[in-house]
């Protein structure tokens, strides 16, 4: 902050001044101390309350304005507290001092649904922003993402219309944060362009298992600048360390009612508990005469750069190992732009990244109604920062002087005459794109943008049968709910025969539709390499680390057998959770109450990665007519879990319907080794695949 520039409620990261926290005196908002806070003033006993009750008036009209407005996408989102450490120095590539190799940066992430309003669940099939606040010592850097590397739309212009068709319906007020409805796959099957982004969309890329392991992208092409003023293209991509991993559609269906919030708690208890989530940054960097020799335009949003083509270079790690202590202070009020970017970085012509680059500037005034917004705690630098932009609503600063304007010769009479270094300032690189850079003004698509199909080619075909049979599911799913427009699943079905006709004929044949005439494209596709980066299953990682085991008992559940699946639980770094059918607890074969985490009827088997089911005879039996103990074990088999149980726990396995498999253990090392994966190839027994 600027000499000449005093904060009165300090900045960010420390604690504030707030009601509460600074007195043991209740006080009204203005510090006049309260004698009664349960009673209201009146006249007389039973009589009516007076006007003059400001403790009562101030309490209340406060109130009446705690809400703001919600994001209008994103709205629904978690954050966390962490730092970021370069690991790399591309110094060669990037002055930005938040690439100094060693340099530690405090961030602050929020992860988020797309379409669902602020109180919405956690777990609908919907894309999941990827937002990092890197508080860097020149200002603030946004990277504000997806755990997606592409989007739905070329240009900005068509943001409203997506967003409008994806939101519930203007009329009716439904459905909440899905895109299963008439708008949506309307607008998207007259959008060619938004093909290769369904792909990920009907994936299981929108069914994140936990925030914690979930991969993340920049999206847009930007640029990084060294010292030189050289720039070379880059695209910025999140590696979580716990590796990626999805839960299937129906484990999330019924995540959301066990579970409204199971994203943001897991998230919240792992930083809690100490387990901190950590991903690597990492870069696909290349010049103009990679970008020249692609099939693709790198400009475009809707393409990405497979990692077989362009490897990925690791170049520092994110660890979130704080939790925020006001949710609407600090992951509420954040407000991510990204137009705050530090020297060494910059933007590309892409023009999605162009639109967005007014629109996050523009939302928070309407969202935290002041231009002063970059004043709140978590949104202000912690760097000094200072201008001559003064005044506005809720202004917290005090600057002193008359230095308010610039130039000024106010230091030639011993006056501060504000900042006015700007040497080391942020500089647009001049470098153009490319050669058709005419300067015209056109409302126009390059041609380049033209090839909407060969890249959601490229992704179904790098995908395992299991990955390739949920995206064909989930297609069926979503245009099965498109309710009046009938033409709008056969054209969808046209567009998809320009990716994969086998797709295509599964997505009909699951529909019971007939397959209709191929969509011209505007551009034929080409067939593309497989990459094996696109797909989950190919490179998710076998571990217990950050996954949950939740072991059911009942009273006469041998304490041996307990103490030892949760001892090698925890030495596998995974977290033990105890079900029983009272939460009070369960008698053990020693004599013992063992406290439960949960009462079987509340925690049902899809909050977990693994479950155990350690029953004596007795115990089983009496679970036997428990339809809560029989679900928990058949949704464990049904969502591809590895399955550890007692040999008393047989006859309940058997009436959950489940089948023996390697995965169906007995509560041996066996169980641990298995519980760290998942059996997708149960699946095809279990369900209907389209
Ligand atoms: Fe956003 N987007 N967006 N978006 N977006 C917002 O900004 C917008 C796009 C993304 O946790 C809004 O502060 C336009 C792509 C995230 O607070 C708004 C366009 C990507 C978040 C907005 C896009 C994103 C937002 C709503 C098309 C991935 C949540 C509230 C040109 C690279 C950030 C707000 C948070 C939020 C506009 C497209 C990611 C309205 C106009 C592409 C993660 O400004």
């Amino acid at each position: 902050m600027a000499d000449d520039i005093k904060q009165t409620s300090g900045n960010g990261g420390e604690t504030h001044q707030q009601a509460g926290s600074d007195t043991a005196v209740l006080t009204t908002n203005h510090g006049v101390p309260v004698s009664d806070n349960q009673n209201s003033l009146k006249s007389g006993v039973r009589g009516p309350t007076l006007l003059e009750d400001f403790v009562l008036r101030e309490k209340i009209f406060h109130f009446d304005h705690e809400r703001i407005p919600e994001r209008i996408v994103h709205a629904r989102g978690s954050g966390a507290h962490g730092v970021f450490e370069a690991t790399d120095d591309i110094s060669d590539l990037s002055k930005a001092a938040v690439f100094a190799k060693g340099e530690k940066t405090e961030v602050f992430a929020r992860f988020s649904t797309v379409a669902g309003g602020a109180g919405s669940v956690d777990t609908p099939r919907d894309v999941r922003g990827f937002a990092v606040k890197f508080y860097t010592r020149e200002g603030n850097w946004d990277l504000v993402g997806n755990n997606i590397p592409v989007f739905f739309i070329q240009d900005a212009i068509k943001f409203p219309d997506l967003i409008h068709s994806v939101k519930m319906e203007a009329n009716s007020g439904y459905p909440q944060a899905g895109s299963a409805h008439d708008t949506f796959w309307d607008f998207v099957s007259l959008t060619p362009e938004s093909t290769h982004m369904l792909m990920w969309a009907m994936s299981d890329r929108t069914l994140p298992r936990s925030l914690r392991m979930m991969e993340g992208f920049g999206v847009h092409t930007f640029r990084l600048v060294n010292a030189a003023g050289r720039s070379n293209f880059v695209k910025f991509h999140w590696r979580p360390k716990l590796g990626i991993q999805s839960t299937i559609w129906d484990e999330a269906l019924k995540l959301q009612a066990a579970d409204n919030d199971y994203h943001r708690r897991d998230l919240y208890e792992a930083i809690d508990t100490g387990a901190f989530p950590q991903w690597e940054l990492a870069i696909q960097v290349f010049d103009q005469k990679f970008a020249d020799s692609q099939p693709y335009d790198v400009l475009d949003a809707t393409k990405l750069i497979p990692e077989e083509d362009l490897p990925l270079r690791v170049i520092g790690t994110m660890t979130l190992n704080r939790n925020v202590d006001n949710f609407f202070a600090e992951t509420e009020q954040a407000a991510f732009l990204p137009t705050n970017i530090p020297p060494g970085i910059d933007f590309s012509n892409d023009p999605l990244l162009q639109g967005r680059l007014f629109s996050y500037l523009d939302t928070q005034k309407s969202r935290l109604g002041t231009t002063n917004f970059h004043q709140i705690p978590i949104n202000a630098p912690r760097c000094p920062f200072g201008n001559f932009q003064r005044d506005g609503m809720m202004q917290t600063m005090v600057p002193t002087g008359r230095a308010n304007y610039e130039p000024n010769s106010l230091a030639d009479h011993g006056e501060a005459g504000g900042p006015r270094e700007t040497v080391t300032g942020f500089a647009t690189t001049k470098e153009t794109t490319g050669p058709d850079e005419t300067g015209d003004k056109l409302r126009i698509r390059p041609e380049s943008f033209a090839d909407h199909y060969s890249q959601a080619r490229l992704f179904y075909r790098s995908q395992t049968e299991s990955e390739q049979a949920h995206i064909a599911s989930s297609f069926v799913f979503e245009l099965s709910k498109v309710g009046l427009l009938d033409q709008v699943p056969p054209r969808m079905l046209g567009n998809l025969r320009n990716v994969d006709e086998d797709l295509a004929k599964r997505v009909a044949d699951g529909l019971g539709l007939p397959l209709p005439k191929k969509n011209k494209a505007a551009k034929e596709p080409v067939d593309m390499p497989p990459s094996n980066a696109l797909s989950i299953h190919k490179k998710m990682k076998a571990t217990l680390e950050g996954r949950v085991v939740g072991i059911l008992i009942a009273d006469g559940t041998e304490a041996g057998a307990l103490k030892s699946v949760v001892d090698a639980v925890i030495k596998a770094k995974g977290k033990a959770v105890i079900v029983a059918p009272k939460v009070g607890g369960a008698k053990l074969s020693d004599g013992k109450l063992q406290k439960a985490d949960g009462q079987l009827a509340g925690m049902p088997s899809q909050l977990f990665d693994a479950v155990a089911i350690i029953l004596s005879e007795a115990g089983c039996k009496g679970l036997l007519n428990e339809g809560a103990a029989v679900q928990f074990a058949m949704d464990a088999f049904g969502h591809l879990k590895a399955i550890g149980a007692s040999a008393a726990a047989k006859p309940l396995l058997e009436k959950a319907g489940v089948i023996p498999d390697e995965s169906v253990t007995a509560l041996d090392d066996k169980f641990i080794k298995a519980a760290g994966k998942r059996y997708y190839e149960r699946e095809p027994s279990l369900r209907m695949l389209a």
